[in-house]
């Protein structure tokens, strides 16, 4: 059964990409262009990013504050304590996607988180969610390389919730690496990551030694993500 749902939740990393094989950058050495940040305060753009593809990431990757409260959070992490009690933090990945780690996948929550997880769905997406939600626990010293989550078994929109801690996710451009867009991902966030995002974009959680947002480095201490994607399509019909 544990096999079976490590394999399951595995196969939604796809194509991870070393980022020395997609850019040669680093966070440091990352300088924007002057830009009206007040559309997309916890976004910054690399250089190479013109003004229509930054419309489409603001629209298409978005980030909202203080998703929930602190009561909310400590709900999630209580329940979340009991289910990775007894898992160690994995280090030896087998396709080297993700380094420190341990996961789960959801189907059931108690009353109150229910609400929350509900809330997320009526919120990030506008049509039906994969019933298990997916929970990531990164270890302080863990990350997540830069990928892309399977076509296959996961639909145009993925959102998640932080807990624990700021960190900091890139999203590069597949076809264009040095158009990148660097965001930061405030402790209680949700995301929503979608179509143009979700498909012409890796995207990964940098570790300490890179996680830097304007300038500023953010230190990443251990992080519990709690994610909720759409189901592929349908194959089609002949
Ligand atoms: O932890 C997160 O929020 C992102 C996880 C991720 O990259 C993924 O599930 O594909």
């Amino acid at each position: 059964m544990v096999f079976y749902i490590a394999k399951n939740i595995r196969a939604f990393f796809k194509h991870a990409i070393p980022l020395s094989a997609t850019c040669s950058h680093s966070a440091r050495s990352i300088c924007s262009t002057p830009t009206d940040n007040s559309n997309s305060p916890n976004l910054e753009f690399s250089p190479e990013c013109d003004e229509a593809m930054r419309q489409m990431l603001v629209k298409d990757f978005q980030i909202h504050k203080d998703f929930i409260n602190v009561e909310e959070e400590n709900n999630l992490l209580e329940e979340l304590e009991l289910k990775f009690k007894r898992s160690r933090y994995q280090y030896d990945h087998w396709d080297d996607a993700i380094h420190g780690y341990r996961e789960t996948e959801k189907p059931t929550w108690n009353k109150e988180n229910d609400c929350v997880i509900n809330r997320l769905r009526n919120f990030a997406f506008s049509t039906t969610t994969m019933q298990h939600v997916h929970v990531l626990d990164l270890a302080e010293n863990g990350h997540i390389k830069p990928h892309l989550d399977s076509i296959k078994f996961c639909g145009n929109t993925i959102s998640g919730i932080s807990l624990l801690t700021d960190s900091v996710m890139r999203l590069i451009h597949i076809q264009r690496p040095q158009v990148f867009v660097t965001a930061l991902l405030p402790r209680r966030s949700l995301y929503i990551m979608k179509d143009s995002a979700r498909y012409e974009f890796n995207h990964e959680i940098l570790n300490n030694s890179e996680s830097f947002f304007r300038g500023e480095q953010v230190t990443k201490t251990r992080r519990i993500s709690v994610i909720c994607r759409s189901p592929p399509p349908p194959p089609p019909t002949s």
